[in-house]
């Protein structure tokens, strides 16, 4: 009997992959393919493509060593046909195939593809689950039956109670569920930052550097230094070096910010996880085990465990049941083109020239420059969806429209009005002078929302309330924020629609 062809993914390389539970060493053949077709459908950051490159490198040649039959298509093999089609193709017909079985991908337009094979192929094309996640797709499923609204923090309890991660008996341990308060602090004027942990490329890696230098030279951002762990082992000694580290201080400085300091206290793993270098439930279970041992505190546990089982799942429950359309919404009416400065960081905007800075130079930003700085002025702006979209979906290395998609399209833009979040983060300079030490070495006043070296968040945020006012007036979570509209002149409100209209036409 003919054996089968087993696909596995960029972003698929864990031995535990559904497609890999009953493979048979006489009879299949792994295939592993780097294509043009996947590492320019968006023109993805440098970093980004060195780093699925070279896991996948490292994650096939620890199969050829376990004794597993392997197809590895690098991207300059001469018969490479540059697409995972052609290539799922010519493995079926080298090898005398008869059966096709993948893992689900992480985006949409690759899921469609997939189906098609089941036709075009003409043999059984299995697409399996991705059980990498806590909650199914069949689970969220269920839970978002009959809401038209899909609200993280009831989701997450349920995730709480459903694996017993920081419960004690029915309650969540230290009697609350949600630690969120302790976790919005400036950082101190005294820092102590721990050393961040970088790993050294080797020569499989300095390979792909080569390559990527080569073939992707017009690609955004930085190539080097490349510290980023390409093996499941360095991956784990991130994350025991995270757990040691920085998770006692995690929570109390998540939402911080700081100049020229660009991960603090954050995990840095995001990467391994969505590539399945790492397991969410072996972090989160790292996590607990901190807290159980006495050597992080509640607040900064609760914290971590929330944004993989609380936010991660979420995101990734909410864009399966809600795509293709979920794509598609433009609540807010905006469809201003992305500014230069989002690639070239030239702004004098000190916040947003170092949101971009770290991300050029790492392929990384942490949430809070995300989606208070970064996100945030593309709301304020009025930029268009899809361009903010794609932008996110190359520029970071842990970026796949399953985890994208729902950040900016809803969290970040309220673009589907509302199914995510309850109410746009809009917010003001106030929020980012609070929260970093940007406007301190900015042109710009935060406190001015108009006149000569008004803060453009300011300015902006007043009038995002003064021009979505009837729209928004009806969500109880912006009647405060409303409420001050009403202490505006129309003399005020015409200059600061006036100011930010010329801004806006200004912007390059
Ligand atoms: P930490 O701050 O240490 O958090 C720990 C882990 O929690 C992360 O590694 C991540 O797996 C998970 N997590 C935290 N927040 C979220 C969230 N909102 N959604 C999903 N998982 C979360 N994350 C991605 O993995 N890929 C993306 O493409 C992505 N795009 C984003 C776009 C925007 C606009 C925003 C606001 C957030 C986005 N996030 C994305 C979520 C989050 O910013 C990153 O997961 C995080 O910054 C990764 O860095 P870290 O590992 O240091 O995270
Ligand atoms: C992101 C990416 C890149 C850059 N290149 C490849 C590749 O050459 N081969 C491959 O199998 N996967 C790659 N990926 C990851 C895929 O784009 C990812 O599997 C889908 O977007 C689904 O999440
Ligand atoms: Fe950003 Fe405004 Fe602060 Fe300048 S003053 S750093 S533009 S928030």
């Amino acid at each position: 009997m003919k054996g089968t062809l087993r696909l596995v993914l960029g972003d698929q390389l864990t031995r535990n992959l559904s497609s890999l539970a009953d493979l048979d060493r006489e009879r299949d053949v792994v295939l592993m393919a780097e294509v043009m077709e996947e590492a320019s459908y968006v023109p993805h950051h440098k970093q980004k493509i060195a780093f699925l490159f070279s896991a996948m490198r490292h994650f096939a040649a620890a199969l050829a060593e376990e004794g597993v039959s392997l197809r590895y298509v690098r991207l300059d093999d001469p018969d490479n046909t540059q697409s995972l089609d052609g290539e799922v193709r010519r493995a079926l017909a080298d090898y005398g195939l008869s059966r096709l079985v993948v893992t689900e991908p992480g985006e949409w337009r690759l899921r469609e593809k997939m189906t098609g094979w089941r036709e075009t192929l003409g043999l059984p094309v299995d697409i399996l689950d991705d059980d990498r996640f806590y909650c199914s797709r069949a689970e969220f499923t269920a839970w978002a039956k009959g809401r038209r609204q899909y609200r993280m923090e009831f989701f997450y309890r349920e995730m709480r109670r459903k694996t017993g991660l920081l419960m004690e008996g029915d309650e969540p341990a230290g009697g609350t569920w949600n630690y969120d308060r302790e976790n919005r602090h400036p950082l101190p004027d005294r820092l102590f930052l721990p050393k961040r942990q970088r790993f050294t490329p080797d020569a499989l890696t300095l390979e792909v550097v080569a390559l990527v230098q080569e073939r992707f030279a017009d690609h955004f951002g930085d190539l080097e230094p490349f510290g980023w762990a390409v093996t499941r082992s360095d991956a784990l000694k991130a994350l025991d070096h995270f757990i040691r580290d920085c998770l006692p201080d995690f929570g109390t400085f998540q939402d911080a910010m700081q100049t020229g300091e660009d991960f603090l206290y954050h995990g840095l793993i995001s990467p391994y996880l969505n590539a399945g270098l790492l397991d969410a439930r072996e972090v989160c279970e790292a996590a607990e085990k901190a807290w159980r041992a006495g050597k992080a505190p509640i607040n900064a546990v609760e914290g971590f465990i929330r944004q993989i089982l609380g936010w991660r799942e979420f995101v990734r429950g909410l864009y399966w049941e809600r795509m293709p359309d979920y794509a598609k919404t433009n609540w807010l009416d905006a469809h201003r083109p992305l500014p230069a400065l989002y690639w070239t960081g030239r702004t004098k905007m000190r916040c947003l020239s170092e949101c971009v800075r770290t991300t050029r130079q790492h392929a990384y930003a942490h949430h809070i420059q995300r989606l208070m700085v970064l996100g945030n002025f593309a709301l304020l702006a009025g930029i268009a969806p899809a361009e903010v979209e794609e932008w996110y979906l190359l520029v970071y290395a842990d970026a796949y429209e399953w985890v994208e998609l729902p950040n900016v399209h809803g969290m970040v833009l309220f673009a589907d009005g509302g199914v995510m979040g309850s109410k746009p983060y809009a917010a003001s300079g106030a929020y980012i002078d609070r929260m970093s030490d940007y406007c301190g070495s900015c042109r710009f006043n935060p406190k001015k929302r108009t006149g000569e070296g008004a803060c453009p968040f300011t300015l902006l945020y007043w009038n995002f309330l003064l021009q979505h006012r009837k729209r928004l007036s009806s969500n109880p979570r912006m009647a405060l924020a409303l409420k001050n509209l009403d202490r505006l002149s129309e003399r005020e409100g015409a200059t600061i629609r006036e100011e930010a209209e010329r801004f806006l036409a200004n912007l390059p």
